[in-house]
């Protein structure tokens, strides 16, 4: 499988973030893609570099004004006061229902409020960079896959920072550009009619669901913790079924934190069933490996050897497929486990 990694990931590395109100170290860090990369060459995957700029679709999964003030953002920190290049930047207030979200407010930190759905996804000096380079990774797969070009049939984005809980104008959960629509509107744009977005990661992809929400030539699948319990907590539940043209084209199939394997797989295939039912002409999978019985801050029991299953049955729905990497935070854990999915793929 062809497989992008770009180095510059490394430019996204803040220090820490918040848990129960204190300090800790952050559970996305650049370690996590590393661990990916090495296992893929011990394995003999070949890595590229992005050669599409992602630009142009990037105004079209994003608000403009989200995207000049991701852009700038670190530049506008560093000029509010001399040392904040020692500093992260967290939001402190947001407009939440009867606050008004039309006007961009001068101040930067209300800005930065604008723009978050939560405190938990600091910023760093390379966060656009890194970023804007996963997103290119992920229109750069789209592109390969979708030609076909060579007998392309699958790639792989080994990206971070992750994207899929980053709406059209916010960042959250970690996330600030959202890969998996990238990948999916540049699909689209490349003349497949219809695509399908598989979200395995164990949080609700809240980002992605709602970008697409109102579309019926995208389709979104997730599994995840039930947001009664789990983050994002605010989307995901199984009533959400999409709106207007876009009705019946999401599906949300939550489970019980702490649930076992046997049960994550009989959801999965009530997702690889809905696929095959759509007739998608593509598919594009937000995987996160935070479905991990290790995982740090999640709650799902799958093991190393689940991943190969899980890559074998989206091997057998026979779509041409865009792989995003998502979360996953038993860092040394996802080198294995990310490449057990790749070559589940291959083997089906
Ligand atoms: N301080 C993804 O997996 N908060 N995002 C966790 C620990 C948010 C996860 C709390 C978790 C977001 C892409
Ligand atoms: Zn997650």
């Amino acid at each position: 499988m062809i497989t992008f990694f770009n180095d510059s990931h490394q430019a996204h590395a803040p220090e820490f973030e918040f848990f129960r109100g204190e300090r800790v170290a952050c559970f996305e860090t650049p370690a996590r893609a590393e661990y990916v990369k090495a296992r893929l060459t011990e394995r003999g995957h070949r890595l590229q570099s992005a050669q599409v700029d992602s630009r142009a679709v990037l105004g079209t999964v994003h608000a403009p004004r989200y995207l000049a003030f991701l852009e700038h953002a670190w530049a506008d920190w560093l000029a509010l006061a001399t040392g904040n290049e020692r500093c992260q930047p967290f939001p402190s207030i947001w407009p939440v229902r009867s606050l008004r979200s039309d006007i961009e407010p001068l101040n930067f930190i209300a800005r930065l409020g604008l723009y978050s759905m939560d405190n938990g996804s600091p910023l760093s000096a390379g966060t656009w960079q890194a970023a804007k380079a996963g997103a290119d990774a992920a229109a750069s797969a789209a592109a390969l896959v979708a030609a076909g070009q060579g007998g392309v049939r699958a790639a792989f984005c080994c990206s971070r920072p992750p994207g899929h809980h980053a709406g059209a104008d916010f960042m959250g959960g970690y996330c600030f550009l959202n890969n998996a629509a990238v990948a999916a509107q540049s699909m689209r744009d490349a003349g497949a009619g219809r695509v399908a977005i598989l979200d395995v990661d164990y949080h609700h992809g809240n980002g992605t669901q709602s970008i697409f929400y109102g579309r019926a030539d995208v389709l979104c699948v997730s599994l995840h913790g039930d947001p009664l319990t789990e983050y994002p907590f605010f989307l995901g539940h199984a009533d959400e079924t999409g709106q207007g043209e876009g009705e019946g084209f999401n599906m949300n199939l939550p489970l019980p934190a702490g649930c076992a394997a046997s049960r994550w797989f009989e959801a999965l295939e009530r997702a690889c069933q809905r696929i095959d039912h759509y007739r998608a002409d593509a598919l594009v999978v937000s995987l996160g490996l935070d479905t991990f019985a290790e995982d740090p801050i999640s709650k799902f029991a799958l093991q190393s050897g689940d991943f190969s299953r899980l890559g074998q049955r989206l091997g057998a729905l026979g779509l041409p497929t865009v792989f995003v990497l998502e979360g996953g935070y038993a860092a040394a854990a996802l080198g294995t486990n990310a490449v057990n999915v790749i070559e589940g793929f291959e083997e089906a």
